[in-house]
Formats: structure tokens, sequence, C-alpha cells
């Protein structure tokens, strides 16, 4: 059974804590919850990890690459936080890596902040869920499972 890797960028730790407004009440632990609980159903492994450190995703995203290649991995579900907006270097290593990718965003960023409305990794993912709140994690699962969604 390959697995499924979710990857939360900074200050996604604050979630349910801070800016429920935004975000809603949900915390990281929920959300990781939920992404197992998509893969229990969908009969996937889900493995969740976050960091606030540019350079902790970049390596796990050229350890995914590697798990791709080796037939163990289906992709990432990336939510990269605000390095989605700053990051050339998560680009270069989605790119390098060669790892499918789908970009998420619990909120609507193109509704908010003109500074929020260009992505780095979106030219190099295979998909992207945006503004559909934590419910978008459990669809990105779904994608990498469901046939016929180019993942
Ligand atoms: O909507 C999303 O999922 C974002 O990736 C969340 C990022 C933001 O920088 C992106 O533009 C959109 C922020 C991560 C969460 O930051 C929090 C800050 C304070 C309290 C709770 C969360």
């Amino acid at each position: 059974m390959s697995a499924i890797l979710v990857l939360n960028g900074p200050n996604l730790n604050l979630l349910g804590v801070r800016e429920p407004g935004v975000y809603g009440a949900h915390t990281l632990a929920d959300v990781e919850a939920l992404c197992k609980a998509e893969g229990e159903a969908r009969g996937v492994r889900v493995e969740c990890r976050q960091s606030n450190h540019e350079g902790d995703l970049v390596d796990w995203l050229q350890e995914a690459g590697r798990e791709v290649a080796a037939g163990r991995l289906r992709g990432v579900v990336l939510n990269a936080g605000a390095y989605t907006h700053t990051s050339i270097a998560l680009r270069d290593a989605i790119k390098g890596a060669s790892v499918p990718v789908i970009e998420l965003h619990i909120s609507n960023v193109h509704a908010r902040e003109e500074f929020r409305h260009h992505s780095h990794i979106s030219p190099v993912a295979r998909g992207i869920i945006v503004g559909l709140g934590v419910q978008g994690y459990a669809l990105a699962i779904a994608a990498f499972v469901v046939p016929g969604t180019g993942t």
C-alpha cells in the first residue's frame, strides 16, 4: 500500500488557536486526524508532518521524491503557508524531486491580500485546492486515490 505525505508549513501549528475567523476552529491535530481518517477510508496510509522551517520542507520534498521513485509514495499534499508566496527553494525542490504535489490552502488566498495571490508552487503542482477549509485536505487525499484525476 503506497502512502501519501501531508506537509504543513509555517504557522500552521497555530491553527484553531489564533485567527479562527480566517482558518476556522480546527487545530492541526484535528487536520492530521482528518487526513488519516480519509486515508484509512480509502485504503492508503497517510503520514503528516509540520515545520516552521523552509529547509525541513525542502528535505522532506526531496525524500518524498525518492519514495515516489521507489513506488512507496503516491505524492504530497502541501500547504506551504506563507512560503507559498516567497519560496523559490520549495518550487525548485518539487521540480527537482519530480514529486507529485497537490498545493492546498485552507483560505481563499485570491480573496485576501494581493501578496497572497501569487504562488511559486502552483506552476509545478499537479493540482491546487484553495478556500475549501480543512475539508480540502480530505479532497486532496482523495485526488491521489481516485482514478482520472491526473495524479
Ligand atoms: O490558507 C492557507 O492555508 C494559507 O496557506 C495559510 C498561511 C497563509 O500565509 C497563506 O497565505 C494561506 C498561514 C498559515 C496559518 O497561519 C496562522 C497564523 C495565525 C493563527 C493561525 C494560523
